[in-house]
């Protein structure tokens, strides 16, 4: 039988959607209706599991699954001997200690002898015992953020992303433990047949996270601007120019990075370009 790669995958939260769409973008199709546990790719050597996120380290270092999407928070926390392979970049958030809007914190010191509830205990103890504080956590499975309202704990340690959660509890940020995205973890002794499928993967995943970064430009320039406008243009080689119908204008074709577009737009227009249309890359080969 033909080797097969197990991709566990949460069934149902805040990484389903982006890890999905990742899948798909990378070409990759599959059906997952009717609250399936499992789903074979019709066109590439993969199974999906669909799991509880806190579940996936655990079956991927068990190798029940080979490698599984899940949040760099869970897999630090569950201390299950697996392999970091990729980092996602989507699901970013913080672990971060939050205590009442009222309490004098002044650094890690001001939680000595304090309680604080959490759901990530291993990571939360780490860091207190980093900075050499005594505190007693209190573990809880959900709802951390009440926990201070209620009088069970007098801080929490949890996952902001937009901080209003806490502020809508009465509670300030003030120390990030940890910083975590959505990574891809495989198990430790995979064999070649599925490690030379897990590399076909990651070359692909490669192929549309460098097209997400990067949009394709075209513009229109009078030939006489056209060095100073190839100057600014960082393209993947360089810029492709062709003749316009109009005597002494040219058409430009480069490929810029998201990051520096606006700011190379602005420039470009100060040359005399016009007609600048970006247009998203699906995938950069290389
Ligand atoms: O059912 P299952 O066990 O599979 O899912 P779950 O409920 O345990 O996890 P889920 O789907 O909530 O989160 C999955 C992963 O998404 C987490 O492990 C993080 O890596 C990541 N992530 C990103 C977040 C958030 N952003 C987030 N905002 N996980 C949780 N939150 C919660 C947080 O716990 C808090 O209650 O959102 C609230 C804070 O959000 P803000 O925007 O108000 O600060
Ligand atoms: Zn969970």
């Amino acid at each position: 039988m033909d080797t097969i790669l197990r991709l566990a995958i949460q069934k149902s939260g805040r990484l389903s959607e982006d890890s999905i769409k990742l899948i798909n973008e990378c070409g990759i199709e599959f059906s997952n209706g009717g609250g399936k546990l499992k789903s074979t790719s019709t066109n590439f050597p993969v199974e999906f599991l669909f799991l509880r996120d806190d579940d996936i380290p655990g079956y991927v270092s068990d190798g029940v699954a080979d490698i599984g999407i899940i949040g760099e928070n869970v897999s630090v926390e569950t201390q299950k001997k697996v392999n970091t392979v990729h980092r996602l970049g989507f699901s970013k958030c913080r672990l971060s200690i939050g205590v009442p809007k009222d309490f004098h914190y002044e650094g890690p010191q001001s939680l000595t002898g304090k309680k604080i509830a959490t759901s990530y205990p291993n990571i939360l103890n780490d860091f207190l015992h980093e900075h050499n504080i005594h505190a007693t956590i209190h573990e809880i499975s959900g709802s951390v953020e009440i926990a201070p309202g209620i009088g069970l704990a007098d801080a929490i340690c949890d996952i902001v992303s937009s901080g209003s959660t806490l502020i809508s509890n009465g509670l300030k940020e003030v120390e990030t433990v940890f910083r975590s995205e959505a990574i891809l973890i495989a198990n430790e002794n995979l064999s070649a047949a599925k490690n030379k499928i897990l590399h076909d993967l990651l070359f692909r995943i490669d192929a549309v996270k460098r097209a997400k970064n990067t949009k394709y430009i075209l513009l229109n320039a009078p030939n006489e601007s056209i060095d100073k406008i190839i100057a600014l243009l960082p393209g993947v080689k360089s810029p492709t120019i062709m003749p316009l119908a109009k005597e002494g204008w040219s058409s430009l074709h480069s490929v810029v990075k998201e990051n520096e577009f606006w700011q190379v737009i602005e420039s470009l227009k100060a040359h005399g370009a016009e007609g600048i249309l970006v247009i998203p890359i699906e995938k950069i080969i290389q």
